[in-house]
């Protein structure tokens, strides 16, 4: 099991306080989408992701990026057991979608590029180390029900 410090705990619960779900989550996906153009495929449903103008035009693009930090927002209050927390999400990402779980991580990673934008001195080293370590335990957990 993952354990957490008091200091962990503060510090990720304060980097959620000061997000905005609508912007931060819009541009860390659409972020995703430019930088990594195969993440794409997935979003198939999505209409028009031909460049980046297009991307940050598009409002499904727009509605999921609050649905993913919704779905962070459920890790979050659930530390201590995201893995079962996660398990039906992580089959769903899998079983139905087929999402190649390499590319958690670089979600993660544009978020963290963008929380970063925001913060700016807040986000101190110790922060982004306790953010990075959310995340990581949130990507392991994403990938479970892969087999
Ligand atoms: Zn995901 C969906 C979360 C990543 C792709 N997602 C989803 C959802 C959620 C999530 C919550 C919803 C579900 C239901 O409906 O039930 N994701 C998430 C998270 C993460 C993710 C948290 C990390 C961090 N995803 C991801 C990636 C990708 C994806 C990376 C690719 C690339 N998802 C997806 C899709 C979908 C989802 C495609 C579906 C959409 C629609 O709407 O259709």
């Amino acid at each position: 099991m993952v354990e957490w410090t008091a200091e962990e705990r503060a510090a990720i619960q304060g980097v959620f306080n000061k997000l905005d779900y609508e912007s931060v989550g819009r541009e860390s996906l659409t972020r995703c989408l430019v930088v990594y153009p195969w993440t794409r495929r997935y979003f198939g449903g999505f209409g028009n992701l031909f460049n980046a103008e297009a991307i940050m035009a598009n409002p499904k693009v727009a509605a999921h990026g609050i649905v993913v930090l919704q779905g962070l927002e459920k890790a979050l209050k659930n530390m201590d057991d995201i893995k079962n927390t996660y398990a039906s999400l992580s089959e769903f990402h899998s079983v139905k979608l087929q999402v190649d779980p390499v590319n958690f991580q670089l979600l993660s990673d544009c978020l963290t590029v963008v929380i970063a934008t925001r913060l700016r001195t807040e986000f101190t080293p110790d922060v982004q180390a306790a953010w990075q370590k959310f995340l990581a335990v949130v990507v392991s957990a994403l990938s479970r029900q892969y087999h």
